[in-house]
Parts: C-alpha cells; structure tokens; sequence
C-alpha cells in the first residue's frame, strides 16, 4: 500500500513536470518554427506510436496478475451471508460438518478460498480490499469470490454497499493463518465449548436463557439455537465485537448487551437497559467462556 502511494505520487510529479516543460517550449518557441510536416511527424510518433507501445507493454506485463483464480477440488468453501448489520459465516469440516460463525472469517495461507455469497434481507457486499474485488450479495441469489491469501496475518472486510442505518458499521476480518494452525482451529470450532465452571458464569448462563438470548442466539450443545443473530458457539475466540467495530472484551460485550442500538443503530436486537449492571456483567462472563 505504502509503495503504491509513493509510485502513484512520483509518477504524478513526472507527468506534471513533463506537461509543464511542453507549456514553457511551445510558450517561447517561435511561430511555425517546425513547420507543417514536422508537426503532423511529432503528433504522430508522440500521440500515436509511442503511447500505443508503452500502453501495449504496461498490459503485457500486467495480464498474469490479472488472471482468475480457479477454485479447484481442494478449494475451501465458506459461505457469507450479509444480515443487518452482521456477517453469518459457515464452514464445513473435511468430512462436512457443517460449522457456524460469525462477523470474522478465517482462510488458510496459500490455499483456494471459495466464497459463497447471498444476503437475507437487501443488497450488501462482500469487500476485502487487501484480498479481493468488491462482490455483491444478493437476496435469492448466491455469488462466488475465489479469492487466496499469500501472507499470514489480518485483512479487513467492509461492506461496500448501503444496507441500512449501520451500514458503515458493519465491517470485518479476515485472519489468514498457517495451514496447520488453520485445521487445528476448524476441528476446534467443532466442538461445542466446554461449560462454564466460575459461578458468576454459570448464573450468567441462567441469565441468557432467561432473557431469551437464546431465541436469537444459538451456542452449540445447548438449547440455545436461535438464528436472528449471530452464531455465540466461539464468540470469546473472535477479536471483535459487533461486526468488527470495537475489540472484543468485556466493556464492550456489557456494552453491546445493555444497548445494542445505541450502540449500532437499526440493529435487529432489543437493548437490555432494565437488567441489573450484576446481571449484564454474569452474561458477559458467560460468554467469555464460549472458547
Ligand atoms: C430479537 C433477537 C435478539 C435477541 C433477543 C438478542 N439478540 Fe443479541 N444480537 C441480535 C442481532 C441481530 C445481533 C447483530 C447486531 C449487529 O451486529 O448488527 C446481535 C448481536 C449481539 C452481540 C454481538 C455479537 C457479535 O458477534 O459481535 C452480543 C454480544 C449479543 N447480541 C448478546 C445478546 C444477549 C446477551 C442477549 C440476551 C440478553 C441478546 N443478545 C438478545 C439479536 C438478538
Ligand atoms: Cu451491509
């Protein structure tokens, strides 16, 4: 990014300083002084020849960057759903367990990404920058984005189309990890977290089942299955909170929980203003366990 700004800058300045040099040449030079054929030669060889090989050489080097990545057997598959104003994920394991997250989506380094894209309610899109092309997500339809990550490490995603109130709010990341740690992470992912042992943890179970947390949100091994907001199964192991806007911690799960319209405005999740700040912080507790 950093030397792609510096190239765009100087190659700016050098079209700048070339055009200048023309201005002051054809300010002092005298009438006629190259005469009629001269000047058909100069438009000729400047405005015609010599940019058509450079254009032509600029696209010749630049095709091979330009190919398709083609999604092979290998490829993995991750479906991306936009919701307002989330991102529902879901892997399959390799022997297709199907595996629910949300609001972060991790890949493997060096191998094929096979992005399955739809939307719920309206049109969003599936950005990210440092990956790949913008691609729409469309209610009743389903896009692909084949896409591979070179270098380990975090990209972030945006949506990139209107989508409602909090649609600048609702961002992601993409964590691209070692091949091996990716596999070890995806079988953990199968497997439901262990039960809370704390005792504040455990009341702040019996909280969320009280407040119907569960209708919306699913944690797999209890009977919590909701589907209207995002999957909690391994909440704790994200590193942001509401669709990548604020790091994930405990302020910001008592936060999100006592207002979540406040804080991300048109959200599909009632606020909880009327529990006990003891009661918001069991639950937040709770779901720090979801590992
Ligand atoms: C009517 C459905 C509904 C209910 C009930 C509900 N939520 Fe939510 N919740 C949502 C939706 C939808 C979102 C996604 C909001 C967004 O990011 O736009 C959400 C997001 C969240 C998030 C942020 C999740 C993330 O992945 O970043 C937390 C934490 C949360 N809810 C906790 C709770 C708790 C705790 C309760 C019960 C006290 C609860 N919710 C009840 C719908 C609900
Ligand atoms: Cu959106």
């Amino acid at each position: 990014m950093r030397d792609l700004t510096i190239l765009m800058v100087a190659s700016g300045a050098l079209i700048f300083a070339v055009v200048a040099a023309l201005f002051v040449v054809a300010i002092r030079s005298k009438r006629d002084a190259i005469g009629h054929r001269g000047g058909m030669r100069l438009v000729l060889w400047a405005g015609a020849v010599i940019p058509t090989i450079v254009l032509a050489a600029l696209l010749i080097g630049t095709l091979p960057a330009m190919r398709p990545i083609v999604a092979g057997q290998d490829a993995l598959l991750v479906d991306v759903a936009g919701e307002q104003f989330w991102w529902r994920v879901g892997y399959r394991t390799p022997n297709g367990q199907p595996i629910a997250a949300a609001n972060e989506v991790r890949v493997p380094v060096g191998r094929t990404v096979d992005f399955r894209l739809s939307a719920a309610d309206v049109i969003h899109s599936f950005w990210i920058p440092g990956l790949a092309g913008k691609v729409d997500m469309i209610p009743g339809r389903t896009n692909r984005l084949v896409a591979r990550a070179t270098r380990a490490g975090r990209y972030r995603g945006q949506c990139a189309e209107f989508c409602g109130l909090s649609h600048a709010l609702m961002a992601f990341d993409v964590v691209a990890m070692e091949p091996v740690a990716f596999d070890r992470w995806l079988a953990d992912q199968a497997r439901p977290a262990a039960a809370p042992t704390d005792a504040v943890a455990r009341r702040g179970r019996a909280l969320f089942t009280d407040n119907g947390c569960g209708g919306c949100h699913a944690v797999a091994g209890t009977a919590a299955a909701g589907r209207i907001g995002p999957d909690f199964s391994h909440i704790a192991a994200r590193t942001s909170l509401g669709a990548g806007i604020m790091p994930m911690n405990e302020a910001n799960l008592i936060r999100f929980i006592r207002n979540a319209p406040a804080v991300k405005p048109g959200a599909r999740m009632p606020a909880y203003t009327h529990l006990a700040p003891a009661d918001t912080l069991a639950i937040a507790r709770y779901l720090e366990t979801l590992q």
